[in-house]
């Protein structure tokens, strides 16, 4: 939702305190929220845009030329994005290696934050002599004791982001217990895995660890986990939310094999969903974010009509191919979708819901 603000405020926060020691005395054993500086696994990466001095989320490599990460860290940005891998110290950034290629989940789902996971071809890293990734769970059942890393906020009030890698030890939580919790953890599926620490809320992963890794304590380290949401940080019965990785595994294994055998309606969905809002100015001055949806099993080969006109439009590269779509719009306020791939284009009907002004409810991270 708000990584653009928060990478502005992390930069802010960088570049007026000096961070050296961000754990303040006070937070020391509470605020990763609860974490310790940790020795930064071969595996663990830090996703930047290039010429960055701070990461915006977390990443694991699974082998020579793959990581993954949460969609919703890759979702918005059509610039280019690069990691660090192995990093411990932001004082004592390595190369930064260019992503060459995102992946999101075809059924990454923005406002509920399902299907929370994306895959990053790093070629780069093949260069490298150091360990190919870590192992993916091949089982849903997950052990009781978990770790997470990360760069991300390490305080509960307020923004404040470590120099050192932090990790934090974390208790499963059952997924009947999670469930029972309420409010948005109702709505947690089976692809989901919640984790934290119940009582006091003292360990748990913050903003800006999305994407990074839940693994298990016991060597040979596993991963279980891709950060993805919680409601606030650090809460007592506000566990974190992870993408349970087992549950992606043969999406995961076509992906690197190169096979891409989605079809269209579900890429376009991947691909689009997230930028399917325009915010709309009234001359009262009111301002709506329309959110733009379409039966994307309806699309049609174009037929021109010259009293639709584009009022905006979005790209996407998705395997080294165009997507383009745009939003159409009709003198008599209807709207449609039009996706150009190649030399192939297509339009559908589109229906808008108006959403409040009011921004989302300020304790549900999406
Ligand atoms: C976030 O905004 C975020 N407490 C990640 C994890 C959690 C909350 C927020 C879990 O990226």
């Amino acid at each position: 939702m708000s990584r653009m603000l928060h990478k502005v405020c992390l930069s802010i926060l960088l570049a007026l305190c000096s961070c050296s020691s961000p754990i303040s005395p006070g937070e020391q054993n509470l605020a990763v929220i609860g974490g310790h500086n940790a020795m930064a696994p071969s595996y663990f990466a830090a996703l930047h845009t290039p010429g960055a001095s701070s990461p915006f989320c977390g990443a694991t490599r699974i082998d020579e030329q793959h990581l993954l990460t949460a969609a919703h860290c890759v979702s918005e940005t059509e610039g280019p994005l690069a990691v660090w891998l192995g990093v411990q110290d932001l004082g004592v950034r390595p190369e930064s290696l260019p992503v060459d290629l995102v992946r999101i989940h075809p059924r990454y789902h923005t406002n509920r934050l399902q299907h929370d996971i994306a895959i990053l071809t790093v070629s780069r890293m093949s260069e490298s002599t150091i360990a190919d990734g870590i192992r993916i769970a091949e089982e849903s059942r997950t052990p009781p004791k978990l770790r997470v890393y990360g760069f991300g906020n390490i305080s509960r009030k307020d923004y404040i982001y470590p120099q050192t890698l932090q990790t934090a030890e974390l208790n499963l939580v059952p997924q009947s217990n999670c469930l029972r919790l309420g409010g948005a953890y109702g709505q947690v599926i089976e692809e989901q895995m919640c984790a934290g620490e119940l009582k006091y809320g003292a360990h748990d992963s913050c903003d800006g660890d999305s994407g990074g890794p839940l693994v298990t304590q016991e060597s040979p380290e596993t991963l279980f986990g891709i950060v993805s949401w919680g409601t606030g940080c650090g809460r007592p019965k506000r566990p974190g939310v992870y993408t349970r990785v087992s549950a992606y595994r043969e999406w995961i294994e076509q992906e690197k094999k190169g096979i891409n055998a989605l079809p269209l309606t579900e890429k376009i969905q991947a691909l689009f969903y997230y930028p399917l809002y325009q915010s709309v100015s009234f001359p009262n001055g009111d301002v709506r974010i329309r959110r733009f949806t379409a039966a994307y099993q309806n699309w049609k080969p174009t037929e021109s009509d010259k009293e639709f006109q584009v009022v905006s439009q979005w790209q996407r590269l998705w395997d080294g191919e165009a997507y383009r779509l745009e939003l159409l719009q009709s003198k008599g306020s209807r709207y449609r979708l039009r996706l150009t791939v190649g030399q192939r284009t297509f339009e559908v009907p589109a229906f808008y819901t108006e959403l409040t002004p009011q921004p989302p409810e300020e304790s549900t991270v999406l």
